[in-house]
């Protein structure tokens, strides 16, 4: 009796000091007052998560989180983070030791760092993404648990600090799960570890939380003023509280005061002929300044709309024919997840090189340098979410956790002019309730966002005497009807030429996917799979053939580069990479590239 008092009272105690700490998206966290917790962090491999349950499977407050070290010589701890290893952060783990390329389960992780802490300011602990599903401990203490391996997070960790040196652990586990987003099947490298950046922000007490700023719809070509609305938000439902807003080259000053939600919202104007709108052509941005009395937020936000009308899509009230493709975030060389704005610069370079206006970045968000980036130089955004074909549709967690991460994804690049287009899946299987899973998420995308377009990743459903045929129910809830296809690959080789479409629905098409696999290097006559003239013969039939669909307003091919998949297993051809790249995994391009690159300066 008394043992399990005992226990009890232990668990208790054990519940008591977990407290969960996170606290809402950071918005434009670049801007702020950041310390880096980038660099080498000691590594710990756990097979069998023994650094967290004990031999009865419970959770164990003995866990790998207590950085114990032995007291007495007779003590026994069977772990040390000091003797572990090290690897990069941010960095997946599968290219960084040999021994877990093809690794899926749990690995720990340490830092130290030395803080300050002030009762003047909080702490936030912001990671740009973890794969896949984590728990943080501050000084021994857990702040929280994230799920969802491409989204970013933050902790209030200010009451765990303490001056000097303090720990940061966290587990890592990246194995796939029947309810997760993705699911246990899909054709991309699972790559585990921290794999974005890690910092410490310092914000005050009460602090500017996330603002949206954007261009209104066009009130017509003629018109002399052009609408701009604006929100911002603190973190504390702070009335009375004033939030400036200021463009300094627009010459616009607005002192505003926060409601009893601490919130601020206005709409304004500035005449038509002094603002420059952004487009590929143009990526003109502003330099925008948002203070309170504690708190200075700055930003480069470029003003545009975007909207449909019919078939068509229009960027500021022009139709655009979109030219893209569609890219993993993997880094151009040798592979890794990719998270720079080197690395971004050169699969984008890449894209230029191909005449793209716009790229798909798939299937997940990737990173803000990359986003950011794309901004940069012209090019416009596809961001998508992770609901990958057999997602668990009936399951509330498995909801919940997709909302969570289009919120996270919407709520941190809301400010970029180049992202046209929220995805919410991809080439996922008909029924009932994938319509309503997916109903949903495109309603919450919409009540989070009226100021860009909603799409998804459909397949063609029906074909017969070479008909082709689209329907998919959630044609009402998008505003472009886009869908991958695979004639001349995994079907009808041979028979692109005599292919006839019909997308029954007066909404704009993109062809979000189609290609073929090639190895670089290897040749050989049009009909030989893997050669790259047959990757070009197929490039040559398919463009052609996507002429002929009527509303086409952009395309983007399946893939810029070969990327790591463990499905692709096919020994001297395939070697666990999806060869469908128009450049090999080196950067050598294939003979398609000039197809692809052909047709868009027609376009
Ligand atoms: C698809 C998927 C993409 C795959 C591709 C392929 O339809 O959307 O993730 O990698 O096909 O190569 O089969």
């Amino acid at each position: 009796m008394k043992t399990r008092l005992t226990i009890l009272l232990c668990v208790a105690a054990f519940a008591l000091s977990v407290q969960a700490k996170e606290v809402p998206l950071l918005g434009n966290v670049m801007a702020r007052e950041t310390m880096s917790l980038n660099g080498e962090w000691n590594y710990i491999v756990d097979v069998q998560e023994e650094g967290y349950y004990d031999y009865r499977m419970n959770p164990t407050r003995w866990g790998f989180f207590q950085n114990a070290k032995p007291q007495r010589p007779e003590d026994l701890i069977e772990y040390d983070f000091d003797k572990a290893p090290k690897m990069k952060v941010p960095g997946d783990w599968n290219t960084q030791d040999d021994r877990l390329f093809f690794y899926e389960g749990t690995v720990w992780f340490k830092k130290s760092f030395q803080a300050t802490p002030s009762a003047e300011t909080r702490t936030l602990l912001y990671f740009g993404a973890v794969n896949y599903d984590c728990r943080v401990w501050v000084n021994t203490r857990e702040v929280g648990h994230h799920i969802g391996g491409f989204t970013p997070f933050n902790y209030d960790i200010s009451d765990y600090l303490k001056d000097g040196e303090n720990v940061v652990i966290v587990k890592v586990d990246n194995k796939r799960k029947a309810e997760a987003v993705p699911t246990q099947i899909f054709d991309w490298w699972n790559y585990g570890g921290i794999t974005r950046d890690v910092m410490l922000v310092k914000v005050p007490k009460t602090y500017i939380e996330n603002f949206k700023l954007q261009l209104e719809k066009q009130s017509g070509p003629k018109a002399k003023k052009r609408e701009i609305s604006f929100k911002a938000w603190l973190s504390e439902k702070a009335a009375g509280q004033t939030v400036t807003l200021s463009i300094p080259e627009l010459k616009v000053k607005l002192p505003l005061t926060t409601d009893a939600e601490g919130q601020v919202s206005t709409t304004f104007s500035v005449p038509a002929k002094m603002l420059q709108l952004w487009s590929p052509g143009n990526p003109k941005r502003y330099q925008v300044e948002l203070s309170t009395t504690g708190d200075f937020l700055a930003d480069s936000i470029g003003f545009r709309t975007i909207e449909t009308r019919g078939k068509q899509i229009l960027l500021n009230g022009q139709p655009i024919f979109l030219k893209g493709i569609s890219i993993h975030e993997e880094k151009a060389h040798g592979g890794g997840r990719a998270n720079s704005t080197a690395d971004a610069h050169e699969l984008l370079s890449w894209a230029q090189e191909l005449g793209c206006n716009f790229v798909r970045l798939a299937h997940y968000p990737h990173n803000e340098y990359a986003v950011r980036e794309a901004e940069r130089m012209g090019i416009l955004v596809w961001s998508e979410i992770p609901c990958y074909w057999t997602i668990a549709w009936t399951n509330p967690d498995t909801y919940a956790n997709a909302e969570r991460q289009l919120n996270d994804m919407i709520r941190r690049d809301q400010n970029r002019a180049n992202i046209i287009i929220w995805s919410i899946a991809n080439e996922t299987p008909h029924s009932p309730q994938r319509d309503q899973f997916l109903g949903r998420l495109a309603q919450y995308a919409r009540s989070l966002d009226q100021s860009r377009l909603i799409s998804m990743a459909m397949e063609v459903t029906g074909a017969s005497n070479y008909k082709n045929r689209l329907h998919d129910n959630m044609h009402e809830y998008v505003d472009v009807v886009s869908f991958n296809q695979y004639i001349g690959w995994y079907r009808d080789v041979n028979d692109a030429p005599k292919m006839e479409w019909e997308v029954p629905y007066d909404k704009p098409v993109i062809v979000s996917e189609f290609g073929g696999g090639a190895r670089y290097g290897y040749h050989g006559a049009k009909n030989q799979r893997w050669t790259e003239e047959f990757q070009e013969n197929l490039y040559i039939e398919n463009t052609a053939m996507l002429d002929k669909i009527e509303g086409l307003c952009g395309t983007t091919p399946w893939i810029l580069k070969d990327f790591r998949s463990p499905r692709r297993v096919l020994n001297g051809i395939q070697d666990y990479y999806n060869r469908k790249g128009l450049f090999s995994d080196n950067g050598e391009k294939k003979k398609a590239f000039y197809v692809l690159r052909d047709w868009y300066t027609k376009k």
